[in-house]
């Protein structure tokens, strides 16, 4: 699947905007068929957005079941004779779609794309009604999962994640139209040609939906310049340009290239062309090091979230934007997409600002050991087959491949994480994990893969990572356990740290960090106030600098986000090193002055 674009051959058509909305609060809609005629009752909605916190009920903000969007469309009476597609690009957490009365797709997975091909069901120049039940349930068989538990006050979803479970059509909904004979899929892998790296390679595999018929690969430089060619028939295997006197994709120098993929039929006639953004680069694990063509990196940065105010998990490119203003002004080099995929805008951004990117899969919340009153139920066994089992092992599987499927050929995209925080230290984590690496290097066999480590599975217990490439760790020290005692936590972190270092892998701490309330200040420090955030931070980057195996550290989290009420969030999470509202809080001057010197400002 590639994604709507608008070429020498295809086109696409925006669907964002105020479609109709309503909850089925009786889960009836399925059965009277409510995508068969104009939604009764509908309120307007924004799309895209989460729908959680534009409404002043709680009723709404919490609903889970099956939430109705429709809208109109017209078909562009130029399309008559092409393929045309709807392209939604998350519904989270699953969603049914309809063209009229017909239904064209189901998904599950909240954060990656999908797709129909509406041909057949509809007309160039006329309109169709077009309706997407999205469900927000979260059971032992989604990932990320939950349960939904009668309590006295009635059903209530429950779940081990610390976010809240915003819902919507959280991302751009598309109609495109391609030609029948098409590019579906293009497969870049770059590196270099010599040590010196002056001559890039880019080996591209191309899928299409016919058989037979040539490709012809045309890279142009930023200028508009060809600085490769080459012409294969489409079942040929992949193609390797070389790139002369190549300019490498790097950390604050996101150099891309453009490909243009041409499909020809017989007598040459062009039958499809699309674009794709290439970034010549390596990224390799060596021994306890992280190599970006073959240059030791480090690793500044955050865990993120996408969350902002009002308008939840929505994507945005002005928020987008400010977003990355920040990080370069902080000096952040890159961000884990905690805790699910983010917008594949996001990541051609960073792409185009040469941010490194450790993506992350939904797999959050496999673990019913966290919870403690912060996230919600307990008394369940993580790994068994009435709750976590074999079959969310097949859909976590999935969206491992989806993933991979997805952001494949982004140069940002340099680690793959296939779980945060998941139960490790037993034998049914292990049992469950172990195929799953299989699954992810399967998929893509050129980037290192590992998944978070939790506090909750020390070193010399936990079962997952021997099946890492790189450790991943997130760390609480003076925060969760040593509560404000950052000598005794400084002792406990340098021994824990010091064992990780002598295993022989990389080790990226992914988290660390303390809740901040902006604007509390206090002397000496204490929890919560900003001097004791920053005072944390510095005891932190005391013990990483005296360790070599510490590749990297991103500090938890980017900007305060949004969770589930409980006695341990004021107003949500305020581990922040911005406000919610992007504004920096007293520890940001220290990140900065920390991973910007040396710069020019
Ligand atoms: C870790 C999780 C993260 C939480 C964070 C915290 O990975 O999602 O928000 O700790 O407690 O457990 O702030």
């Amino acid at each position: 699947m590639l994604r709507p674009q608008d070429s020498a051959t295809r086109e696409r058509k925006n669907l964002d905007g105020v479609w109709d909305f309503r909850l089925d609060t009786g889960a009836v809609g399925r059965d009277e068929r409510w995508f068969a005629a104009p939604l009764d009752d509908a309120r307007p909605m924004a799309v895209p957005a989460s729908f959680n916190d534009l409404v002043t009920d709680s009723k709404t903000r919490e609903f889970f079941g099956d939430i109705w969007y429709q809208r109109t469309v017209r078909v562009p009476r130029g399309w008559a004779g092409e393929r045309i597609l709807v392209h939604l690009e998350s519904a989270t957490h699953r969603a049914t779609v309809w063209v009229d009365d017909v239904e064209v797709v189901s998904h599950e997975g909240g954060y990656l794309p999908f797709e129909a091909d509406v041909t057949d069901h509809v007309t160039a120049g006329s309109e169709f009604r077009l309706t997407v039940c999205v469900n927000n349930t979260l059971s032992f068989r989604s990932i990320p999962p939950g349960v939904i538990e009668d309590t006295p006050a009635g059903r209530t979803q429950l779940y081990w994640h610390d976010f809240f479970n915003y819902a919507g059509l959280h991302r751009s909904v598309w109609l495109s139209a391609v030609p029948a004979d098409r590019v579906d899929d293009v497969t870049v892998v770059t590196g270099f040609a010599d040590d010196a790296r002056t001559t890039g390679t880019v080996d591209v595999t191309v899928a299409t939906t016919g058989d037979g018929g040539d490709v012809e690969l045309v890279l142009r430089d930023p200028a508009g310049r060809t600085t490769a060619m080459a012409t294969a028939p489409v079942t040929a295997g992949p193609t390797r340009l070389e790139v002369p006197d190549v300019h490498p994709w790097g950390i604050g120098d996101g150099y891309l290239y453009d490909l243009e993929v041409r499909l020809l039929g017989e007598g040459g006639d062009l039958l499809d062309s699309s674009h794709l953004k290439v970034g010549v680069r390596t990224f390799e694990v060596d021994g306890t090091r992280l190599l970006l063509n073959g240059e030791p990196v480090h690793l500044t940065g955050f865990g993120m979230h996408e969350d902002h105010v009002t308008v939840g998990k929505k994507h945005d490119p002005a928020l987008m934007i400010r977003d990355f203003e920040l990080l370069r002004w902080i000096g952040a080099n890159s961000f884990r997409t905690s805790h699910y995929p983010y917008s594949e805008d996001v990541l051609d951004h960073a792409d185009a600002a040469g941010v490194l990117v450790i993506d992350e899969t939904p797999a959050v919340g496999l673990n019913m050991g966290l919870g403690g009153g912060i996230f919600g139920g307990q008394g369940y066994t993580t790994f068994s087959p009435e709750t976590i089992g074999d079959e969310t092992r097949e859909v976590h599987a999935q969206v491992i491949r989806d993933l991979v499927a997805r952001d494949k050929n982004h140069p940002s995209v340099v680690i793959w994480s296939i779980a945060n925080e998941p139960e490790s230290e037993t034998q049914g984590a292990e049992d469950y994990f172990r195929p799953l690496f299989d699954v992810a290097r399967e998929a893509d066999p050129t980037r290192p893969v590992g998944f978070v480590n939790v506090m909750l599975a020390p070193h010399g217990q936990c079962r997952v990572t021997q099946f890492a490439d790189l450790v991943m760790l997130n760390r609480y020290y003076g925060w969760y356990v040593h509560t404000g005692d950052l000598a005794g936590a400084e002792r406990a972190m340098r021994e824990e740290l010091g064992l990780w270092a002598g295993d022989g892998k990389p080790v990226l701490m992914t988290e660390y960090g303390a809740d901040t309330y902006p604007g509390l200040h206090q002397l000496p420090a204490r929890p919560w106030s900003e001097e004791y955030q920053t005072e944390l931070l510095d005891m932190h980057h005391r013990v990483f600098d005296d360790i070599d195996a510490i590749v990297g550290e991103q500090m938890w989290n980017f900007a305060d986000f949004a969770t589930t009420s409980g006695i341990m969030r004021v107003g949500g999470n305020k581990k922040g090193a911005f406000t919610r509202d992007r504004e920096p809080k007293a520890v940001a001057h220290l990140l900065r002055h920390r991973w910007t010197a040396g710069r020019d400002q």
